[in-house]
């Protein structure tokens, strides 16, 4: 899939003016769009203005590749993948677009001769939110990557009005603030007011027979909103291909219910479309479901069901009859959250276009698969069916009806076996009856996935064994991946240009296997001269960034020790406070020598009803305010807290960090991408046998990862042997006095109660087994440090990790994907040469 950037070919600068891509070219369309658009003249123009003319000059230039596909996807019958998430964490589009297109220069140069910075403009886009962590990032990674690798796709999810809160740190404590990150204007989408569809809740079904005599059911909701689409071109790297992401938005049939307005009732009917319009508003910010939420059902369906009829219309409008649905579509469901869709696709198939069941279901289910990405049982999905019914009535006869085939497909072969029957049921009895969305998922899927080989293994082992034994041919795995463009290219230029002039050519950021060739330099002296000079410019930028917005000052000498992803005590943030409170402990007494001075750096945000997730960051930050102030232990540690984590924030965080803290107790991380970005951009990784862990240091090298801890199935055993976390704290002095030094008050002027909840629960319950791997961490930090000491080993250490990095990129990752599971083959748009005005 090799071929040279569309922009290379154009090498002349009539061949680039003809096409937009000059300088020139560039600089008389931004000045047009400020105009024409924003209504300003440079000289009074704002910097959101000079935003919004820069972004609109990019999507011009977006556009015309993203028509050319649109065409011939439509002409050429293309099969498609659907993406079904209903998170996408999407980041700021402005810089990557740039790289996309190829013209971050000629952009940067033509700012210059405007008097205007490039990086100014950037600094100023708001990014959507639209997700909470690992799952919405990766969907977003995965759309950019299935244009760069020619895969014809449409992303489908919501368009919330409010995406991921943003965070403040008021007194140590996060403190949620609407993301109104529409305020503003949003230049990167397209309404599209005729792609509308009607999604009904609730109301009844009723039985009827068609002309033939057969038996027919029909719907009829109580009430019917409808979803409108907005398209966001995803450009790919080095290639013309473009897909769409498309979102909907929730909103009334109609401005009014006229009915109502003639009653006299205009508040009702107001209101009714205020209620219509909820749907869509707002991102839940758990990456967990939350029980019971009434309104979080209706967005998945809504969703799900906006996308199916999308679906079908384009099918019908392109290739004809639905028999074929499934030649021309594979829909991926990204988690749970969509599972909806395999019912609604039933209905569709069934009553709207009045198939057989059969037919139907053969459709249906050679149409999905679904990634898992949890084993965590609290984030499985079950919704209640009295819930159910009430609002997806048609849902739930159509759900029944495939437990009641399945089962009895699962009867004949295990026979007698009713305790697996009642494992494996779609519907969980005992208590109040609840669906089993995961169960849901793997019935109405030809192909499940995980998404890393340990947590693959372990869905076919643990979560989904009955499945696994039923069906053996459905599981797979599929390694996450992330997009090297927006996290190398956009994010560490330096980085870029000079992993560019070691290896001679950038096609790295197509191939990210050839990064390799820097092995070759690995021992070049003026290499890691310039290595470790690209990695001290990046931790002087986030020193001084963190200045500003933290107000800790940083030592771009010390070691950039980070943790940054969303706070669960399974991720373990709290080991890594113990591990502070240690080194704050040695520097007290005298006991400094092992040490080496280190930034300890933190970023993520908790769920707004995690409890136990908001005191951790509440107690880092306690933490810190003692370390920060206290003069003797000054030069040699630090703690800081940076607020707001989030892809821009990433983006400054991962390029600056030395050492990736990737410390999730073995077996409870699906995979974690955070990990591949620290490790592309030359941080080494301290971790437990984890996720992706396990194959990054299989990459990288043994020798070239810190690891410590208990493997997954020790981790089991001891659970299993029963866990008594006392004992650690009985019997490691250090271990007992960094907790009775929390206790003490000392971190919360004197309050001994404030964080009892955490330290109680670490020494009585400790799910997540801190204590147990304790010791183990603060030893493999013994390690880290005394490495870091030896600067040429250490950098040596940064280079190969960059290296071998290469498998970990999600042009990788959606490879697979379209040749094991989706069956797909690239479509190569050729590059548009017809002149845009
Ligand atoms: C995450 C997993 O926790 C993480 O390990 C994985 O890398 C990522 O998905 C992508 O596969 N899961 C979530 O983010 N889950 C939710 C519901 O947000």
């Amino acid at each position: 899939m090799s071929t040279p950037n569309p922009t290379e070919s154009l090498d002349s600068e009539r061949e680039r003016t003809r096409t937009g891509l000059s300088k020139a070219a560039l600089k008389q369309d931004f000045l047009d769009n400020l105009f024409y658009i924003q209504g300003r003249f440079r000289e009074v123009a704002t910097p959101h203005d000079l935003y919004m003319a820069a972004a609109f000059t990019t999507r011009d230039r977006l556009l015309k590749h993203w028509v050319e596909s649109a065409q011939v996807f439509k002409t050429s019958h293309a099969r498609t993948v659907c993406y079904l998430s209903a998170e996408y964490l999407l980041g700021p589009h402005l810089a990557c677009n740039l790289v996309n297109l190829g013209i971050t220069e000629a952009a940067r140069e033509a700012g210059e001769e405007l008097g205007l910075d490039l990086d100014a403009i950037l600094e100023e886009e708001e990014e959507p939110g639209l997700g909470n962590g690992g799952l919405g990032r990766l969907a977003a990674c995965f759309m950019e990557s299935l244009s760069t690798c020619r895969i014809p796709a449409i992303g489908y999810g919501i368009r919330y009005e409010f995406g991921i809160f943003d965070q403040a740190i008021e007194d140590g404590w996060q403190v949620e603030k609407t993301d109104n990150w529409l305020r503003n204007g949003n230049p990167w989408e397209i309404p599209r007011p005729k792609i509308r569809f009607s999604v009904g809740y609730g109301g009844y079904t009723e039985s009827y027979r068609d002309d033939t005599g057969r038996s027919r059911v029909c719907w009829r909701p109580a009430q019917v909103i409808n979803g409108m689409a907005y398209d966001t071109p995803i450009l790919g790297y080095g290639t013309a291909n473009a897909n769409l992401l498309r979102l909907w938005k929730a909103e009334a049939p109609t401005s009014f219910d006229f009915q109502a307005f003639n009653t006299g009732d205009y508040y009702g009917a107001v209101y009714a479309n205020i209620q219509a319009e909820t749907i869509s508003k707002v991102l839940y910010p758990n990456d967990e479901p939350e029980a019971g939420k009434e309104l979080r059902l209706k967005q998945q369906y809504f969703f799900v069901s906006c996308s199916m009829q999308d679906m079908i219309r384009l099918h019908l409008n392109t290739v004809g009859p639905l028999e074929s649905f499934a030649d021309k579509f594979v829909a991926q469901l990204n988690d749970t959250h969509p599972a909806l869709a395999v019912a609604e696709l039933m209905r569709l198939l069934l009553d709207e276009h009045v198939m057989s069941w059969e037919q139907s279901w053969d459709i249906t289910h050679r149409t999905f698969c679904y990634t898992n990405h949890t084993l965590l049982p609290e984030a499985l999905e079950t919704w209640s069916v009295s819930l159910f019914e009430r609002l997806l009535p048609r849902h739930l006869e159509i759900v029944y009806e495939i437990n009641r085939r399945f089962l009895d497909e699962v009867r004949m072969r295990f026979l007698g076996d009713e305790a697996r029957v009642w494992r494996m049921s779609l519907i969980a009895e005992g208590g109040e009856r609840r669906i089993r969305m995961a169960n849901l998922a793997v019935v109405g899927s030809r192909a499940v996935n995980g998404v890393a080989e340990l947590h693959s293994e372990l869905v076919k082992a643990t979560l989904f064994k009955d499945f696994a034994e039923l069906w053996p041919e459905r599981f797979h795995n599929v390694t996450n991946g992330v997009t090297p463009r927006r996290f190398m290219v956009v994010a560490n230029p330096r980085l870029a240009q000079l992993i560019t002039k070691t290896c001679g050519h950038d096609d790295w950021i197509l191939d990210l296997e050839r990064v390799r060739e820097l092995e070759a330099h690995v021992d070049d002296a003026g290499l890691l001269e310039d290595w470790r000079a690209v990695k001290r410019a990046a931790k002087q930028d986030l020193a001084t960034w963190m200045q500003q917005a933290a107000g800790v000052r940083l030592d771009p000498e010390s070691l950039f020790d980070v943790q940054a992803k969303r706070f669960h005590e399974y991720k373990r943030q709290h080991l890594k406070v113990l591990h502070i409170i240690r080194c704050y402990q040695r520097i007290k007494q005298g006991q400094s020598q092992d040490l080496v001075p280190r930034a300890f750096i933190f970023g993520g945000k908790a769920a707004p009803g995690y409890f136990m997730a908001k005191l951790i960051i509440k107690l880092i930050n306690a933490v810190g305010e003692v370390v920060n102030n206290d003069p003797q232990v000054n030069g040699w540690i630090r703690v800081a807290f940076m607020p707001d984590f989030n892809v821009k924030n990433g983006q400054r965080l991962y390029p600056a960090a030395d050492l990736s803290e990737q410390i999730s107790l073995a077996g409870k991380e699906a995979s974690g991408t955070g990990n591949m970005k620290f490790s592309m951009n030359g941080a080494l990784t301290i971790g437990t046998l984890d996720g992706a862990n396990v194959e990054i240091r299989e990459a990288v090298g043994a020798e070239n990862f810190f690891l410590f801890g208990m493997t997954a199935e020790e981790a089991l055993q001891r659970q299993m042997s029963g866990y008594r976390p006392w004992e650690f704290y009985q019997s490691d002095a250090e271990l007992k006095s960094d907790i009775d030094l929390i206790n003490s008050g000392l971190f919360s002027h004197g309050d001994t109660q404030l964080f009892r909840p955490l330290t109680d629960n670490l020494v009585n319950h400790d799910p997540f087994m801190v204590l147990a791997d304790y010791r183990a961490y603060l030893d493999c930090q013994k390690t880290v440090s005394e490495t870091y000491r030896d600067t040429p080993r250490w950098t040596r250490m940064s280079i190969l990790n960059v290296a071998r990095i290469g498998r970990f990129s999600s042009d990788r990752a959606i490879r697979e994907y379209a040749e094991h599971i989706w069956k797909v083959t690239p479509k190569r748009i050729e590059p548009a040469h017809h002149s845009q005005s």
